[in-house]
């Protein structure tokens, strides 16, 4: 399965292996959305025909659905499971608070679902994910895509208002057309920097009408598994 890997593929895929023996016979597991977490889905796999684990899954996006019957887990939708027990997905950005950006990938919106109705989630990251401060990597924001661009600049006026937005802030498309979700919701990358205050700005956001959810996940992340290109595994 793994080959020759990349430094950076190495260190996904040992974050992924390592918390994929955190999946027991008979859970009910979210499974993640990005190329960390497509390791975990294979690992699973792998476990499931070879050594004959039996859990279901929740995907947490078409890609992640695709990929997971592909390896021959058993797919569920979220409402057929109605509760988890664990969910394991990626990241962006991690803090030593395990305050997370998430949604690079688009699918921050069933992503936050799917961890919050989780009796526990395990991000899988590599070391570079590490932050000491949330924000260098823009926080993606999902509007519905009535009216977005009004949403985008009430976005910026409230930000602007707060002093959350400076000179060197912008909130724009990523690309020339926004990014369209599986929900057909659009997602704007709003460029701080730094974040201060991670709970305030999650909250303020999704104040905004029109927007759907933002990429921050605060006290949703119970532990990490941090992948490092040497084969390392650290868990915290
Ligand atoms: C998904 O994985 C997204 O929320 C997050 O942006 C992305 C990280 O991607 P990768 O694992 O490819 O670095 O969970």
């Amino acid at each position: 399965m793994t080959g020759e890997l990349s430094p950076i593929d190495k260190a996904k895929f040992v974050a992924a292996r390592r918390a994929a023996d955190f999946v027991e016979d008979g859970m009910k597991v979210g499974l993640g959305t990005g190329s960390t977490a497509a390791w975990l889905v294979r690992c699973l796999g792998e476990m499931v025909r070879e050594d004959g684990l039996r859990f279901r899954g929740v995907p947490t996006s078409t890609r992640t659905a695709e990929l997971a019957r592909e390896v021959g887990i058993e797919v569920i939708s979220l409402d057929e499971a109605k509760w988890l027990d664990l969910t394991i997905d990626g990241a962006d950005e991690f803090d030593a608070e395990l305050n997370l950006i998430k949604g690079g990938g688009g699918a921050l919106l069933q992503e936050k679902i799917v961890a919050t109705a989780s009796d526990q989630m395990i991000v899988i990251a590599d070391a570079a994910k590490e932050v000491a401060r949330l924000g260098a990597f823009p926080l993606p924001v999902e509007v519905i895509p009535f009216g977005w661009q009004t949403s985008q600049a009430l976005i910026e006026e409230l930000l602007i208002s707060m002093d959350v937005m400076g000179r060197n802030s912008s909130l724009r498309m990523n690309g020339d057309a926004p990014f369209v979700t599986d929900e057909g919701n659009h997602i704007l990358d709003l460029h701080l920097g730094r974040i201060g205050d991670a709970r305030q700005l999650a909250m303020i956001l999704n104040q905004v009408p029109g927007v759907v959810e933002n990429g921050l996940f605060v006290d949703i992340c119970d532990k990490v598994v941090i992948g490092y290109a040497d084969g390392r595994v650290e868990t915290r």
